[in-house]
């Protein structure tokens, strides 16, 4: 006997060791518009598909979900709305590097440059004639230095400082910290992370509140990198609580941004970025008149092509949803 079935083809790959979910059809229609229109589409009327991609029993909490949609921007070639565990992100650069990744894959991509739409503005795509991938992210920018946080860490009273920077998502980015960037030391950096995170809520600190809505919701810890070929080691916490196993293209943008303000990154020296699993992304940064626009590059590896499905008689065929 035949049950409804509904079918969803996806491309997994993996970026410098954190996963993207390409989607390539079996989403609804979302109405066109831009993607930031078509991203409120998925959000208030389908967003049982997000978790049906991501969350468990097909994902898990560290899977990003990419979806390809139409783009708005007659320079664009396709556009992207990224997701989580727990909700849509503005912008990803480990994911964008995955999608050029599928994209090249797939065929749907040459080498040369290629434009590509997000909610928060055009990201563009470099593919080499060898496969290697660098992206030019969104104008990124250091809202505030130094801003203060309180929060109790395992029953002591604690004050971190953090830089406010927009890198295609807020962050808030800490040097001093005391903690130790190392891979046996997760769980602590997770909840040390989170518990900064909790704290900024509390206090209702912001980035600029017209540029998404100001909500920080990655922390970005840092220390000094394990490898040669490194600046800097991080540790970033996503909305979801889950950690980035990448390096982070957002985070490294808001990096560089802080750096450059701070006179310690001139336009085109590279800023090498280590990951707290020890993968590295590359990046650097140009003006564009008062714009500083990040280029990262790094290594996307194609791991699955399947086809998701979700038949009507499984009570989790849209994911469990906690
Ligand atoms: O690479 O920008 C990024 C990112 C954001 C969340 C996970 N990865």
């Amino acid at each position: 006997m035949e049950h409804p079935l509904t079918s969803i083809r996806v491309i997994d790959s993996h970026t410098e060791g954190e996963p993207t979910r390409v989607v390539l059809d079996g989403f609804p229609d979302l109405g066109g518009g831009t993607v930031a229109q078509q991203l409120r589409v998925l959000r208030e009327h389908h967003d049982q598909y997000r978790s049906a991609v991501v969350n468990e029993p097909r994902g898990s909490d560290y899977l990003v979900g990419a979806l390809i949609c139409p783009p708005s921007d007659p320079r664009a070639t396709c556009g992207v709305i990224f997701f989580n565990n727990v909700g849509y992100l503005n912008a990803c650069g480990h994911g964008t590097i995955g999608l050029a990744a599928t994209l090249a894959h797939l065929g749907r991509i040459g080498p040369g440059s290629h434009v590509v739409e997000t909610p928060v503005g055009l990201v563009t795509i470099h593919l080499a004639a060898n496969g290697a991938v660098s992206i030019e992210n969104v104008p990124s920018y250091r809202f505030a230095a130094q801003v203060p946080i309180r929060f109790d860490w395992r029953g002591r009273l604690t004050t971190v400082r953090g830089d406010i920077a927009w890198g295609g998502n807020w962050f808030y980015l800490v040097s001093e910290h005391g903690q130790t960037l190392a891979t046996d030391n997760i769980e602590s950096l997770t909840e040390f992370a989170w518990a900064i995170r909790q704290a900024l809520e509390r206090a209702g600190t912001r980035g600029d509140k017209s540029v998404a809505h100001g909500l920080i919701d990655h922390v970005e810890l840092f220390g000094p990198p394990t490898r040669p070929d490194a600046d800097s080691r991080n540790f970033v916490l996503c909305p979801g609580k889950a950690y980035d196993r990448s390096p982070c293209g957002t985070g490294t943008s808001a990096k560089m941004a802080c750096l450059f303000a701070d006179g310690k990154l001139a336009p085109g020296q590279p800023w090498r970025q280590e990951s707290i699993i020890g993968s590295r992304f590359v990046g650097s940064i140009r003006l564009d008149g008062n714009a500083l626009v990040p280029t990262l590059s790094g290594n996307a590896h194609i791991t699955a092509e399947a086809v998701l499905r979700l038949d009507d008689r499984d009570p989790f065929r849209y994911g469990i949803r906690t």
